[in-house]
């Protein structure tokens, strides 16, 4: 077992790379017993913020810091890197047309995969917080032939986290008690989160909950719920984004003793998702590698559910793929 890991997160000097730096730093996401080494990589327009994250770093003396090396070069970020967290995008501008945003994304994602494929461990797990996330990480991968393509991954835990947070103040019972919770699909509001299969403290939550709240209330709640932040708070998500992050990748490195999680992983078909979409399912992390969930049975308001935003991620691969970017 590695008891020095090398973690990149591009995008450091940014607002959840902020959040996220000292989480990794003091042990939080890969544990207590593995010293990390952080590459920040950023654009030249921001490595000040990261620059400034670095020194901050420093003066919180974290026994497990190694070295925290800034640069704007993917090369140098990439090399010998066992995880990567992907966070620096170019999320859609006022007047963004969605060819554009794709384009711009795809100017990111395809030479950092093509610097993941070249310099990082053998190990690498990857996952992409950065939107149009699913899709990014479908780019990074095209361009990374020679990593497994299960490594990567997208974020879909914060919204899965949501579901869990919204359901267990509904319940009034701690989150902790909560299991079963699906994510389907993007990162998108087309999202479809799925109380179906889920429990509270072991009793089934669709005994506990009604219908209508679920679809009415729950459904467009969770799927919307990054907009709800903004307004209430002037901005976007960046703590729970974090978290989420950390969660992600400590559960797919440690294992999550079959807990159920959500996570936007290549599919291999199950569920009627085309294979090789990166799509959002349930998934246990077992030997550290992410397994779906399998046998569940599917009612017709999850089928089309599903179906929608799987078509939609569908869309996105024909229109990167029509740009050239895959
Ligand atoms: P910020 O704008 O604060 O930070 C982004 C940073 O990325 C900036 O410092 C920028 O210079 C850097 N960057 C841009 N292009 C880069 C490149 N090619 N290489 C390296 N760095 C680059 O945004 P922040 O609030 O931190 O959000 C980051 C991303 O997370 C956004 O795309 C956002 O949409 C996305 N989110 C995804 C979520 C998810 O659940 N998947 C939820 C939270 C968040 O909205």
């Amino acid at each position: 077992a590695t008891t020095l890991a090398t973690v990149t997160v591009t995008g450091a000097g940014g607002q959840i790379g902020y959040a996220l730096l000292f989480r990794i730093a003091s042990g939080q996401l890969l544990g207590p017993n593995i010293r990390v080494r952080l590459n920040l990589l950023e654009i030249p327009a921001g490595l000040a913020g990261a620059e400034g994250a670095a020194l901050e770093l420093q003066d919180a003396a974290f026994p497990l810091l190694d070295a925290v090396t800034v640069t704007d070069s993917a090369a140098t970020a990439f090399d010998g890197a066992n995880v990567a967290l992907l966070v620096g995008s170019r999320p859609r501008g006022p007047g963004m047309e969605r060819a554009d945003l794709l384009a711009a994304n795809g100017a990111i994602f395809g030479p950092q995969g093509a610097a993941l494929n070249a310099g990082a461990a053998s190990d690498i797990r990857v996952v992409v917080v950065g939107n149009p996330a699913n899709t990014n990480a479908l780019i990074a991968a095209a361009h990374a032939p020679d990593i497994p393509r299960e490594r990567f991954t997208a974020l879909t835990r914060l919204d899965h986290n949501r579901a869990v947070g919204l359901l267990a103040a509904k319940l009034g019972v701690p989150a902790g008690d909560i299991d079963g919770v699906t994510i389907w699909g993007n990162h998108s509001a087309t999202q479809y989160p799925d109380l179906s299969y889920a429990t509270a403290a072991g009793r089934e939550v669709r005994e506990l909950v009604d219908d209508e709240w679920v679809r009415e209330e729950f459904i467009p709640r969770v799927a919307n719920r990054g907009a709800e932040i903004i307004e209430v708070r002037g901005s976007s998500s960046v703590g729970s984004a974090a978290s989420a992050t950390i969660d992600h990748m400590y559960d797919w490195v440690n294992g999550n003793r079959g807990r159920w999680t959500s996570v936007a992983l290549p599919s291999d078909g199950s569920y009627g998702v085309p294979e090789g979409l990166i799509s959002s399912f349930p998934a246990t992390s077992v030997d550290g590698a992410w397994r779906i969930v399998p046998g569940l049975d599917i009612d017709a308001f999850a089928r089309q559910r599903i179906d929608a935003s799987v078509r939609e991620l569908a869309t996105e691969r024909e229109q990167v793929q029509a740009l050239g970017l895959i």
